[in-house]
């Protein structure tokens, strides 16, 4: 390690003294201004990962689902997932070390990871559209190139895609080639071949309506489009061309606001869906005839997967298990018909895909999906080897069909990261081939209704969460105050965590009625602020 080369390129991104940051559940994220040393120090930083793991690591700078004047940076491990938790810790203390302390924090990580210097690395960079991101990414460059790591940088690529071509690259393009032409390609091909069978038989032509929240999303569509144009035909809306990017539009403007995007032309019953800002989170909606807003969202979205997935494990007659993996920000009302009506094992885990991810991995097929939109589905590597056998041995014809369905699901989800568009042409599928409209994907359940608030408090981790964040541990007398106010509503549920990406306290509450889940929601935020040190106003309501 050339330390004096380090000093003197670490130089050029300088620290602000005092700046602390944490790597937290999707990496460093704050205002764009604050960022440049971190992504010096991320390239760095994936370069020791790559010697260590022996293997390509990502870097992905994108704030998300944030607004355009944050920006962010993430490291993706060798097969696409989020990066270990050990090495959480060293980036954050690697960006956050005083820029006189910063080699030696670097040799510190290298020797406590066994870090073999001699070892090659190779490291994929992507960013997305916001207007620091190109400069954000030079600074990742220059990390990686002073520890003289090799690197491809793929420009403007969503968030999963990146995933996509890291997990590519780890195992020698058996998962695909890693290239956009090779994502398209093989997403495109399998959907093409799911929806073969509908198509001879159905003349209507498929047309889908996508908020692209001004991100990335609408620039990967357009290349996109033409591969898929046979089965399905998208409509871009809020592609950047005007907009801000996710200012009122977008996955997560819908779903927590519960209101159709801005920049959207909605007819009612027509099939509309949503993007977050780097496209890897999708909800769907639709205006019905009185004009109401109906939002479909992951929970909606993982019921509508693992019911078809086990319609066909039934038809192919294998015991292969299936689980759903939600958090606790999930619907209740979702959680009892996977349970009840479609008897499928739910598991709920701590917030963040890494968790989520996690659990799946349990399973022959793990379904797992944030409320807000963010999931795929894992195939484990024994269930996928027995599928693509049944597709070349079975002999019944309709086990066969089934079958050949399944080994298409398997290629078209993203099994490396959820992924906007993956999702969206499985779930195009699943609509098509069972002749489902939006209206009836919807009336699967009804949606307990529910609110979401933030509480600002001087220090979030004052509270701190045990049973997947649904029961506080502490301050003390906070989850006795939740109790209380929980016991005055009917099919109410509450629950309160420091959120892992923005300086605030998470407040959920679901009740019988719209009104009855806001006095709830409104209650529990009051109960937080007194609390847990709540600062500025109090909490509307009063
Ligand atoms: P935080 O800020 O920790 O609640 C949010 C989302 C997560 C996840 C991360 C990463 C909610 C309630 N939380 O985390 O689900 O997507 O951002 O982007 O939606
Ligand atoms: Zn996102």
């Amino acid at each position: 390690m050339d330390l004096d080369a380090i000093t003197e390129y670490s130089a050029l991104h300088p620290k602000p003294s005092g700046l602390i940051l944490q790597y937290g559940t999707a990496g460093f994220r704050t205002k764009a201004e604050h960022l440049d040393h971190v992504m010096f120090r991320m390239g760095l930083l994936a370069v020791l990962r790559s010697k260590q793991t022996k293997s390509t690591i990502g870097v992905m700078v994108t704030a998300s689902h944030n607004p355009e004047e944050d920006n962010g940076v993430k490291l993706v491990d060798p097969l696409g997932e989020m990066l270990a938790p050990s090495w959480e810790e060293h980036a954050t203390c690697l960006a956050n070390a005083e820029e006189q302390d910063m080699p030696r924090v670097l040799m510190d990580i290298s020797v406590k990871a066994a870090v073999n210097l001699q070892q090659d690395a190779f490291i994929v960079i992507g960013r997305d559209t916001r207007p620091t991101s190109e400069k954000l990414s030079q600074s990742v460059i220059d990390g990686v190139t002073v520890l003289e790591g090799q690197f491809h940088d793929y420009g403007l690529v969503t968030t999963p895609q990146l995933h996509y071509m890291v997990y590519c690259r780890n195992t020698s393009g058996q998962y695909g080639e890693a290239t956009l032409e090779g994502y398209y390609q093989k997403l495109s091909k399998a959907f093409m071949e799911l929806t073969k069978q509908t198509l001879c038989s159905e003349d209507e032509y498929r047309s889908l309506k996508v908020d692209c929240a001004n991100g990335i999303g609408a620039l990967k569509l357009k290349e996109m489009e033409h591969y898929v144009s046979q089965g399905l035909s998208v409509q871009l809306f809020n592609d950047g061309t005007k907009g801000k990017l996710n200012h009122l539009c977008g996955a997560d403007f819908v779903k927590s606001h519960q209101k159709p995007p801005q920049g959207m032309e909605m007819k009612s019953n027509e099939r509309c869906c949503s993007f977050d800002g780097d496209a890897d989170r999708i909800v769907y909606h639709y205006l019905d005839v009185d004009g109401h807003f109906h939002l479909i969202d992951g929970d909606k979205i993982a019921t509508l997967i693992s019911s078809f997935l086990k319609e066909l494990l039934l038809e192919i007659g294998e015991s292969l298990n299936i689980g759903v993996v939600q958090t606790a920000y999930a619907n209740g009302s979702s959680t009892r018909y996977l349970e009840e009506v479609m008897k499928v094992p739910v598991y709920c885990t701590k917030t963040g895909v890494k968790h989520l991810h996690h659990k799946a991995q349990e399973f022959d097929i793990g379904v797992y999906f944030e409320a807000n939109g963010h999931g795929t589905v894992l195939f484990s590597k024994a269930a996928e080897t027995k599928i693509r056998q049944l597709t070349k041995e079975l002999e019944d014809e309709k086990r066969k069909a089934a079958a050949k369905m399944l080994e298409n699901v398997i290629d078209l989800f993203n099994q490396a990261a959820g992924d906007a568009i993956s999702d969206m042409l499985v779930i195009e599928a699943i609509l098509t081939l069972k002749d489902l409209t939006i209206q009836q994907w919807d009336a699967l359940y009804m949606d307990l209704p529910n609110r979401q608030l933030k509480v600002k408090v001087a220090d979030r981790q004052v509270i701190s969460t045990t049973d997947a964040e649904r029961q506080v541990v502490t301050p003390p007398g906070l989850q006795e105050a939740i109790n209380d106010l929980v016991k005055k509503y009917k099919l109410s549920r509450a629950f309160v965590r420091p959120s892992g990406t923005e300086d605030v306290v998470r407040v959920y509450a679901e009740a019988d009625s719209q009104e009855n889940a806001d006095s709830l929601a409104r209650a529990v935020s009051l109960a937080v602020f007194q609390l847990a040190g709540g600062v500025g106003e109090t909490p509307p309501g009063f």
